[in-house]
């Protein structure tokens, strides 16, 4: 049968292939079934020796999006702006040629950080934007690079950047293997992992328990997460720092350290958290001092732990603290580079070693208004919004969007929306015309998941098994319809032609070359010389994904310092450390009557982008802002009535719902709702009742690595004037 055939489906193919699905970083492998040339079934593919067999609702959403009416499938222009903006289809030469002049002239008149470009997440989940998108990035000439990462995972990377020496250096957990697994602000049973590519968590916890292993959540809601670890505690939003920073004083304290030979500057550790007792943690974050001790005890006693902290203490006001915590944790209890401990998966490219993505540096430039030092070389997104809108030399004039949706998914999002119309020029890359896209003047449409080929270059890297999986596209192209890379390729060649030559005319060959490969075409080179011997043919030969085994211990060889030691002592972390203790005097609010805002992720969002499908938005509404009883019963609000919300930048009007899942004085939302705005072409998304949750958040609120604080936003709730509209 076709379940291994390499090339697109023919026309009313009926039968099954293997594909998989992109849309978050558990990158299952999925069968696909066709009746007719349709997609009719999607469901996880039990050989893949990653994935098991799992798949969530929105891998069986691929279709939808797919199908999706809404979806564009033509480069589209604005003509006319605000209400009566309508949008007016153009050619592909066009277009590019459109967008190429505009960009170009914004750059020769005003210089070339007056292009500013921001990637949203979905280009890590594609194998066109790893291998061609950067280098359309690079042709912008830009200093005024933002993305995702800065609204995500900056800190982990900063961290990884200055400890390990890449800033992909990142140690994942050993979920099959571990004793012991304490968890800080993730949510995989909902988000599926991150910065831990783990299809089928479930399976996985039941597994951590039939062999007598322990969970344990520090989060400040109940999550799903938390509802099946042994051990749950509530911890006030941003205060993890606190808490993380004196479970390592207890284990100094105590003599609890087996730290491995190649770290330096042991012996400065004391000193540094001498003040971090148990006492200050608990005053600091609600979680008692006995159990601050308890927990670093049990870490240091069991024989394989693994301590992870994800976006709910990334996201954070003290995020690289945390990261930094977190991973002395695992280096002083020996778990660092240990089976069932912490580790670093060996992907078959491996795009650390080689040097394929740099390996980070910080402070070579900043942002023009706010003075803030680039990272990796991205500023923090939460200065988009003054780079375009202050005057003077270095602003930004046009602006090009790739998969990403500032609006609905970066501080102040309103804000930004103001801001973007007062652009010369804005050209989005993406599927839809949305909450950012509307404010285009070009959308220039790429293909879906369905149609191209997928090697997770990102997430094997990331994956707490090492495997390589090729999975070729299952549906041909559409006719008139480009990929990403094809776009990426030709925007980057017309504005070569119009920026005039920079690189040797050798190099300049080599690059209009590579930009003109598919990556179908690049992958056997990436895979030169891979530690595995696993060939090209090889991998191609098994579509369900290569088995490259367990993790493996690999330091201090793999480490990418230049002395191939670890420095317990980042210098821009633990310089950050003042910062925190003064923050520890005021406290994270201001006012007595004040909550602090927390996110959440459901099983079937996926960040703001997949609302335009029944299948995901039906059963129980979930937008709702989550609130202790209490709290509500204090400013006299009931289950279920509209509240006003209000941050230090903006408000919204939004239904509540009484949970003693969230800690008292905490309220959550989750974040990608608020569809509903003129000019979008969402027709079932914008049915999706909810507001943006980063229509409160504070761009001003900063981690010292850029990264925005999102969690822990101080709001005020009151009753709601009159019902909202919708
Ligand atoms: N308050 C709060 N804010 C958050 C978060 C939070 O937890 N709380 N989470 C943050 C995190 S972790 C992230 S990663 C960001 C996400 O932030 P963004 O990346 O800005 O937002 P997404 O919602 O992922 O938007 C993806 C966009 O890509 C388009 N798209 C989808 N697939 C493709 C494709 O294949 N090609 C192209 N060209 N376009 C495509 C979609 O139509 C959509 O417009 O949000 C962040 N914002
Ligand atoms: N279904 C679904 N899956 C997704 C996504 C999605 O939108 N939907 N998005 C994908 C993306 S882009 C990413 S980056 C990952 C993120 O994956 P996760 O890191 O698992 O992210 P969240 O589910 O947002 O979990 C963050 C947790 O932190 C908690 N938290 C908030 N503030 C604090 C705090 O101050 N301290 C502590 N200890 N906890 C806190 C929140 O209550 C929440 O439970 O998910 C990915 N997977
Ligand atoms: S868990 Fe993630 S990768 Fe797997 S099917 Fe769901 S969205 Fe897709
Ligand atoms: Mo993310």
């Amino acid at each position: 049968m076709g379940l291994l055939a390499d090339s697109p489906i023919p026309s009313g193919f009926t039968g099954t292939r293997l594909g998989v699905c992109n849309l978050c970083e558990a990158i299952c492998g999925l069968r696909v079934t066709f009746t007719d040339g349709e997609v009719t079934g999607i469901r996880g593919n039990p050989d893949d020796p990653l994935s098991r067999g799992h798949v969530c609702p929105k891998g069986v959403a691929l279709a939808d999006v797919h199908a999706d009416p809404d979806r564009l499938r033509r480069p589209v222009r604005r003509i006319g702006s605000g209400p009566q903006a309508r949008w007016e289809e153009m050619t592909w030469e066009e277009a590019l040629d459109l967008v190429a002049d505009r960009l170009a002239a914004a750059s020769t008149e005003h210089g070339r950080d007056a292009v500013g470009v921001y990637l949203g997440n979905p280009n890590v989940h594609s194998l066109g934007s790893a291998t061609h998108g950067s280098a359309f990035v690079r042709s912008l000439r830009t200093r005024n690079r933002f993305s995702a990462s800065s609204v995500d995972q900056v800190p982990h990377q900063f961290l990884a950047w200055q400890m390990f020496g890449h800033q992909l250096m990142l140690p994942v957990p050993d979920i099959d293997r571990t004793d012991l697994f304490l968890v800080f602000g993730a949510n995989p049973m909902a988000s599926n992992g991150s910065i831990m590519t783990v299809p089928d968590f479930p399976t996985r916890v039941r597994e951590l328990h039939a062999r007598g292993g322990r969970m344990v959540v520090v989060d400040p809601r109940r999550t799903e997460t938390a509802k099946v670890a042994d051990e749950h505690l509530f911890v006030r939003p941003g205060s993890d720092a606190a808490l993380l920073l004196a479970m390592v004083h207890v284990l100094l304290r105590e003599d609890l350290v087996t730290a491995p030979a190649y770290v330096d500057h042991l012996d400065a550790l004391p000193g540094l958290v001498a003040d971090f007792t148990p006492e200050l943690a608990e005053r600091v974050s609600g979680v008692p001092a006995a159990d601050v001790e308890r927990l670093a005890r049990e870490l240091a006693a069991a024989e394989r732990a693994a301590v992870y902290g994800r976006l709910g203490v990334s996201t954070h006001g003290f995020g690289s603290i945390c990261q930094w915590a977190v991973t002395l944790l695992n280096v002083l209890t020996g778990n660092l580079d240990r089976e069932g401990g912490v580790m670093f998966p060996e992907p078959a490219i491996d795009t650390v070693g080689r040097r394929i993505v740099s390996p980070g540096h910080h402070d070579r430039w900043r942002s023009r208004v706010r003075d803030l030092p680039e990272f990796a070389g991205e500023l923090p997104v939460s200065v988009l919004r003054e780079e375009i809108e202050t005057p003077g030399e270095g602003q930004i004039k046009a602006l090009v969007t790739i998969a990403g949706n500032p609006v609905l998914s970066t501080p102040d999002g309103r804000a930004l929306a103001r801001a973007l119309d007062s652009l010369d020029f804005m050209v989005a890359i993406d599927l839809y015309l949305n909450e950012t896209t509307r404010h285009a003047d070009v959308v220039l449409p790429v293909t879906t998941a369905l149609e191209r080929d997928q090697y997770d270059l990102v997430f094997h890297g990331l994956a707490i098994r090492n495997t390589a999986r090729f999975t070729p596209a299952l549906l041909p192209k559409e006719p008139g319809t480009r990929h990403d890379w094809e776009v990426f390729g030709a925007l980057a060649t017309r504005l070569a032609a119009r920026l005039g030559p920079r690189a040797p005319w050798r190099a300049r060959l080599q690059q209009r070359v590579r930009m003109a490969a598919s990556p179908r075409l690049l992958l056997p080179l990436l895979l030169r010389g891979n530690r595995y011997g696993l060939t090209w043919r090889a991998l191609r030969r098994r579509p369900e994904g290569v088995d490259l085994g367990p993790l493996r211990p690999c330091l201090p060889e793999r480490l990418q310092t230049e002395d191939k030691r670890i420095d317990l002592t980042p210098r821009l972390v633990v310089d950050d450390i003042a910062r925190l203790r003064a923050s520890l005097d005021t406290g994270p609010t201001t006012q007595p009557d004040e909550l602090l805002l927390i996110g959440r992720r459901h099983s079937r969002d996926c960040n703001s982008w997949l609302h335009n499908t029944a299948r995901l938005t039906r059963g129980r509404p979930r937008h709702q802002l989550l609130a202790h009883p209490e709290d509500l019963r204090a400013r006299g609000i009931s289950d279920g009535d509209v509240v006003t919300v209000t941050s230090r930048v903006g408000s919204v009007d939004v239904e509540c719902a009484a949970s003693e899942d969230v800690m008292p004085g905490v309220v959550s939302l989750p974040h990608g709702y608020g569809h509903a705005l003129p000019g979008t072409r969402l027709t079932h998304a914008a049915t999706v009742p909810g507001v943006s949750i980063n229509d409160l958040t504070d761009p001003e609120r900063l981690d010292v690595s850029g990264n925005a604080a999102l969690n822990g936003t101080p709001v005020r709730l009151s009753p709601a004037p009159a019902a909202p509209a919708g």
